[in-house]
């Protein structure tokens, strides 16, 4: 397939860029390194220091050639000369400000996530309507659109009845950030381009993420995707292990009692391309609730514990202020069984897998900027 990929430098882009170079697709790439930029303007920096993807690119062994453009996507003129000159069968839309702090920081990065967001998505949407109404559109959504509801959380569509009649309807959201309510805001727009213009999109309901791609067989350091652990970009997992291998307490926010569903990014990558396989019909949205297994923070710090104990790590736990305005104590109970119907065979959690993260970080030790490890940002 032509596959065409909308922030590849990312964490999860760059491990597509890998998976997918590896089955030998024709890739185009894409990214404006704005991740990067607004982590160096917060002082942020990542565990690995994995230069651009543009230099990373010739590592590949793909029999096809990989092209890389440096261009914001959230510009009109550029989405549409990229998708006019290439017509991928598929693109792949992560080219998003992905961090719920960030988007909470102040006024300015508030309206960038959601500018930058939806911009992006909308220009996506109009140029695929307008030059190849046939592309299959992924889309990384997330769990977090959902919230906390006090009902089962069902995959993207609840079917109400209301006064003796039904009908389907996109799944209740209400988003604890405003990158959440961004994603919410996205899939409005996917949807109604999607029933208005007869679109083929799927969007993937995705947990927070752990582990690294692909930590089994790194044959070239640099090939490992970017790997954050601060208070801003980094997700919960990741980072308590990075501050267990410093000796730090893991930040606990609040009681701990937060539950979300989790996926590891080998999981997440091969969901990525179980949806590849899996076109939509004409004016479909598919959508898959992406995560495998769901834990409270507080059970997450306790494997860790346990797992590190292994390796002679004693790790310390400290509950602190909640910085987010979330629920602490609620029901969860998310489905998630269309991506295994599909074929996902999901990897759990294990402490052999905690182990296998804190020995790749360990070799970052000396990188580790524990300054970044208390959150700053307050959504009060
Ligand atoms: N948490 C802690 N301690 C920490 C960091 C987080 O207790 O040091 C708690 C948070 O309060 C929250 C939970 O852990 O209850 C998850 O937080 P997170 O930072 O791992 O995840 P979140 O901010 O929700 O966002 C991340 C990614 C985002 C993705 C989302 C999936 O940054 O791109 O969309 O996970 S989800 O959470 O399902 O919306």
């Amino acid at each position: 397939m032509k596959i065409l990929i909308l922030g590849a430098d990312g964490y999860l882009g760059w491990s597509t860029t890998v998976a997918l170079s590896n089955d030998n697709h024709e890739l185009i790439l894409l990214d404006n390194y704005s991740k990067r930029k607004y982590m160096r303007k917060l002082g942020k920096k990542t565990l690995n220091n994995i230069p651009k993807a543009e230099s990373r690119l010739k590592l590949l062994n793909n029999k096809n050639k990989i092209l890389f453009y440096s261009l914001d996507c959230s510009i009109y003129s550029n989405m549409l000369s990229i998708i006019k000159k290439h017509k991928p069968d598929a693109i792949i839309h992560f080219a998003e400000l992905p961090s719920a702090p960030f988007s909470m920081f102040n006024h300015k990065y508030s309206w960038e996530t959601i500018r930058n967001n939806l911009q992006s998505t909308f220009n996506l949407l109009q140029c695929v309507k307008d030059v190849i109404p046939n592309c299959h559109i992924i889309k990384l959504g997330t769990m977090g659109e959902y919230g906390t509801p006090n009902i089962d959380i069902e995959e993207g569509w609840l079917k109400i009845n209301h006064n003796k009649r039904s009908d389907k309807f996109l799944y209740p959201r209400q988003g604890s950030s405003l990158y959440h309510t961004s994603k919410i805001m996205d899939t409005d727009l996917i949807w109604f381009y999607t029933r208005m213009h007869n679109l083929r999109c799927t969007d993937l309901m995705q947990g927070p993420v752990y582990g690294i791609y692909p930590i089994q067989n790194i044959k070239n350091d640099q090939l490992v995707p970017m790997f954050t652990y601060d208070d801003i970009f980094g997700t919960v997992l990741n980072r308590f292990i990075v501050q267990a291998i410093v000796d730090k307490p893991l930040t606990i926010y609040g009681k701990g009692t937060q539950i979300r569903g989790y996926i590891n990014v080998i999981d997440s990558i091969n969901c990525i391309k179980i949806t590849l396989q899996n076109l939509p019909k004409k004016g479909e949205l598919k959508i898959y609730n992406q995560f495998t297994e769901q834990f409270s923070v507080l059970e997450l710090s306790k494997i860790v514990k346990k797992s590190l104990k292994k390796i002679n790590i004693n790790v310390k736990v400290n509950k602190i202020e909640n910085p987010r305005i979330e629920k602490e104590k609620h029901f969860y109970n998310a489905k998630h069984s269309n991506l295994e119907k599909l074929g996902l065979k999901p990897l759990k959690l294990s402490e052999e897998i905690v182990i296998d993260i804190a020995n790749y970080c360990q070799k970052f030790k000396k990188n580790i900027d524990t300054k970044t490890i208390i959150p700053k940002v307050k959504w009060q």
